[in-house]
């Protein structure tokens, strides 16, 4: 089995010196077989080159793109790449909130099902030094989204994520309208129409220690219009 972990990143040049080589720990000490995936955004803090530094030694696809042009855009571009030789793609922040430790837990359980969501908000699932009001904008987000793409998800704005191959395949991702925080609500609206099984398994999500978020107030804007845009008018979705 072939895994592809993809890894956007924004001004991440501390976080990639460590979880690049501790992705590739856990796939050694777990025989698998697996590549890194980084789309990175022209990152002015030299991300890309401390990549290109790191794959002299691992197995590490840099895509280089030229501006900031969104979590969604840059989800997209390395699932095109990763569906050329995976059987498995993660998504997976690159700031370390994410442990790569829990990647065999991830693929224990997609053994039973199409799509494994690590989930904050399922029993044993838990958010470590996060401010107040970045709970409550991630618990309102996600209420938001269940009610309105009426998705019995309990944490649809995770970023960890792995997909067998045929759900991305079977996605036209192109209808896919989202380019920032919005694309993980909208992907998923996309593959739970088309019937794939979906399950949560719980993750510990610690905030970020170097660098900075990216979610701005034009990215919550964007993602409540889009969950009011699915609720009013729909959306059309992959057949
Ligand atoms: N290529 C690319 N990566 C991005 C972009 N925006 C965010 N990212 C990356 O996407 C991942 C998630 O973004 P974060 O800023 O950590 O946002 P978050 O995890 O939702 O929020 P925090 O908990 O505050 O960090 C990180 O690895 C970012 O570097 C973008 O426009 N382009
Ligand atoms: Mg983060």
């Amino acid at each position: 089995m072939n895994v592809s972990v993809v890894l956007p990143t924004y001004n991440e040049r501390q976080n990639v010196g460590v979880i690049i080589p501790w992705i590739f720990r856990v796939f050694g000490v777990c025989g698998i077989r697996g590549k890194v995936i980084v789309v990175d955004d022209n990152s002015p803090d030299g991300t890309s080159e401390e990549v290109e530094r790191l794959s002299s030694e691992y197995d590490i696809l840099l895509i280089k793109r030229k501006e900031k042009l969104g979590l969604g855009s840059a989800y997209i571009a390395g699932f095109r790449e990763a569906l050329k030789c995976s059987d498995v793609v993660f998504e997976m922040d690159a700031d370390l909130s994410h442990s790569p430790e829990e990647i065999p837990n991830f693929l224990e359980a997609l053994a039973g099902c199409d799509v494994v969501l690590g989930s904050r908000y399922v029993p044993f699932g838990r958010i470590e030094n996060w401010s107040l009001d970045r709970v409550v904008i991630s618990r309102a987000g996600n209420l938001i989204a269940q009610q309105l793409l009426r998705l019995r998800i309990k944490d649809i704005t995770t970023g960890y994520r792995a997909y067998k191959t045929q759900v991305l395949e079977g996605i036209d991702l192109d209808l896919i309208n989202s380019n920032g925080y919005a694309f993980q609500a909208e992907l998923l609206y996309h593959i739970s129409g088309k019937g794939f099984h979906i399950t949560e398994i719980p993750i510990v999500f610690r905030d970020r220690k170097y660098g900075e978020s990216k979610l701005s107030k034009k990215e919550i804007a964007s993602f409540v219009g889009l969950c009011l845009s699915i609720f009013f008018r729909g959306l059309k979705r992959s057949r």
